[in-house]
């Protein structure tokens, strides 16, 4: 069974969590602590030389680090992801930009906002917090007048950006704004196969 090293608080992991609880794929869940500085020791960097969760490990020993490339691998073949060539442009173009504004952007405001740390570095709380609200004017100007990120049903760019999209509160972000956008946080939350963020972990 593959295995997928992950941490509880990462919402990366959970994107492939998600992509094996929709397809009912097995997976081994492992807990690699990154308090405790474990993504950056050297059995791990040999995994992945970026140090970060999450891993997805083949039973061959592959490893295939990047939470997107992870999802992308898991959904391959299914109804998750298309495979003509302008649907699948359509479905990676939310991942991109989950990647590149999103996760960022709502990942480092949270960390910094559980952490204590957004009092101590307000002005780089603050850019990211705007960076963060830009992305999801974004979302919900799409979501305004669409139910899901591609191609009118649920694919694997409704779960990527799902994963974040889920702790902008954590993030101290006021979702207010964005009516349309939690409509559709609520329609993925819905769906049978959806699981919690602590899924597949040990007890
Ligand atoms: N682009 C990567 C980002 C992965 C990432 O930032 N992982 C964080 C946890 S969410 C991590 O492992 N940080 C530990 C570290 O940098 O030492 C992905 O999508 O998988």
């Amino acid at each position: 069974m593959p295995i997928l090293y992950d941490y509880p608080r990462s919402r990366n992991g959970y994107k492939a969590r998600l992509v094996a609880s929709h397809l009912g794929l097995p997976l081994q869940v492992v807990t690699t602590d990154l308090m405790a500085g474990e993504s950056r020791q050297a059995d791990f960097l040999a995994k992945n030389a970026a140090g970060k969760v999450p891993v997805l490990e083949l039973e061959d020993g592959t490893c295939l680090p990047e939470s997107n490339a992870i999802a992308l691998f898991l959904a391959e073949g299914s109804a998750l992801l298309p495979d003509a060539k302008l649907e699948r442009a359509q479905v990676l173009r939310w991942m991109f930009f989950e990647q590149s504004q999103l996760l960022p952007n709502i990942g480092l405001a949270r960390m910094l906002k559980i952490t204590g740390r957004d009092t101590q570095r307000p002005d780089v709380y603050a850019q990211r917090v705007e960076a963060a609200q830009d992305a999801l004017s974004a979302l919900e100007r799409h979501f305004a007048g669409n139910d899901w990120a591609a191609l009118g049903r649920f694919t694997v760019a409704d779960i990527v950006l799902y994963a974040y999209s889920s702790v902008v509160e954590e993030a101290g972000i006021d979702t207010a704004p964005y009516p349309a956008f939690v409509a559709w946080r609520r329609r993925v939350e819905s769906l049978p196969a959806h699981i919690p963020p602590d899924w597949g972990f040990a007890a």
